[in-house]
């Protein structure tokens, strides 16, 4: 039986990536930090199975430990401070965390695996947000990163550490370079789950207006259940590599809001809709746009959530969350 650690259990990805490695019949570990993580409960019934460690990826002895009980044929490295308006309010955090961390975890495993790189294959949590002030439409594997926020930079640092270490070590380390991906767990503050939500108790009645920043922002969104895939397919490879995992299109805020208010019968959504330069950030991505034909060519993969079909599963899973409070 094949075995993983994943980290970053509690988020959207952790919680995906381990029912699809259960599936297949992986014996799988998440790392869980904090003395009493609020997420703990939520991680026990969604993937009961999951064995659970404890370990901050800012902590490489607690990573030592982790790896040392988990004994995983794969590490996937998802943990990180991943929210980027919070990152330029939390910059040193953020670095430690996001960038740092996948130093510690590298090293862990290094020291782990007693320079035997055939023992653990690593997968690093890559994102779209290195590549900031595009230098090329569309977005590929060999584009000049550019990031335009703390947590871009820190992404960056990450991305090429595990480069370095796959180039200094022979380890079988892979970095996916994902593009923006949603779910019905995508955290609130996100701008997906935050336009869902608000459009479901707006149509109950719960709610007035919906407050945002930018709508101009373009965004390649693709459905979380698909992007886990592409990190397994990743390293069942025979070689480490780097991949864009994206789906080709992009789209606006404004466009969101279109789909989702649609969903609910609201074709003008403008009465509703209020900006603040609260929600606007010191410098924006201003379009994310990738190429996966590496992913498709290399690993066959392929997206099965089109645009309006994530939306849409995200509206009705909140309107079903939603109208619990409306009965009350
Ligand atoms: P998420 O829902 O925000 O989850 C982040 C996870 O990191 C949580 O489990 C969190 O645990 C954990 N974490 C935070 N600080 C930590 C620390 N010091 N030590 C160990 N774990 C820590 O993020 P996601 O959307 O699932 O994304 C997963 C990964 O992919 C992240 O690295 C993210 O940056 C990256 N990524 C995401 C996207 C996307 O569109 N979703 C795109 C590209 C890349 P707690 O519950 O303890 O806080
Ligand atoms: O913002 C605009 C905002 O916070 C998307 C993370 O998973 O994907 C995510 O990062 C866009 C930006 O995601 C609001 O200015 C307008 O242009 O949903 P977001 P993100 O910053 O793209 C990448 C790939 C990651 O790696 C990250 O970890 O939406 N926007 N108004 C808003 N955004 C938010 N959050 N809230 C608003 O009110």
């Amino acid at each position: 039986m094949a075995r993983a650690l994943i980290t970053g259990i509690t988020g959207q990805d952790g919680l995906y990536l381990s029912e699809l490695l259960l599936s297949k019949g992986y014996e799988v570990y998440g790392l869980i930090r904090g003395q009493n993580n609020p997420k703990l409960d939520l991680v026990r019934e969604t993937v009961p199975d999951v064995k659970l460690v404890t370990g901050d990826l800012t902590d490489l002895s607690s990573l030592l430990r982790a790896l040392q009980v988990a004994q995983p044929d794969e590490v996937y490295n998802l943990g990180a401070i991943s929210f980027v308006a919070y990152s330029w309010e939390n910059a040193t955090l953020t670095s430690d965390v996001t960038g740092k961390g996948v130093l510690n975890i590298l090293e862990a495993v290094r020291l782990y695996s007693n320079d035997d790189p055939s023992k653990v294959r690593f997968y690093q949590a890559s994102s779209s947000e290195m590549f900031g002030k595009v230098q090329e439409v569309p977005q590929r594997e060999s584009t000049l990163l550019w990031p335009r926020s703390p947590y871009g930079v820190a992404k960056v640092f990450g991305h090429y550490m595990t480069i370095n270490y796959r180039e200094s070590y022979g380890m079988h380390a892979s970095s996916g370079i994902l593009f923006n991906h949603e779910s019905p767990r995508r955290g609130p503050e996100f701008v997906t789950r935050k336009v869902t939500q608000a459009v479901a108790r707006i149509k109950l009645g719960l709610q007035d207006d919906l407050v945002l920043g930018n709508l101009d922002a373009k965004r390649d969104w693709g459905f979380a259940g698909d992007y886990v895939e592409a990190m397994w397919l990743m390293l069942q490879q025979p070689e480490a590599d780097d991949y864009v995992v994206a789906t080709g299109e992009t789209h606006s805020i404004r466009d969101l809001l279109d789909h989702a208010f649609a969903h609910v019968g609201i074709e003008d959504w403008s009465g509703y809709v209020k900006q603040d330069p609260r929600f606007m950030r010191p410098a924006e991505v201003e379009l994310l746009i990738g190429d996966p034909a590496k992913a498709h060519e290399k690993l066959g993969w392929e997206r099965k959530v089109d645009f309006p079909g994530l939306v849409g599963m995200m509206v009705e899973n909140d309107l079903r969350e939603q109208s619990g409070h409306a009965g009350r």
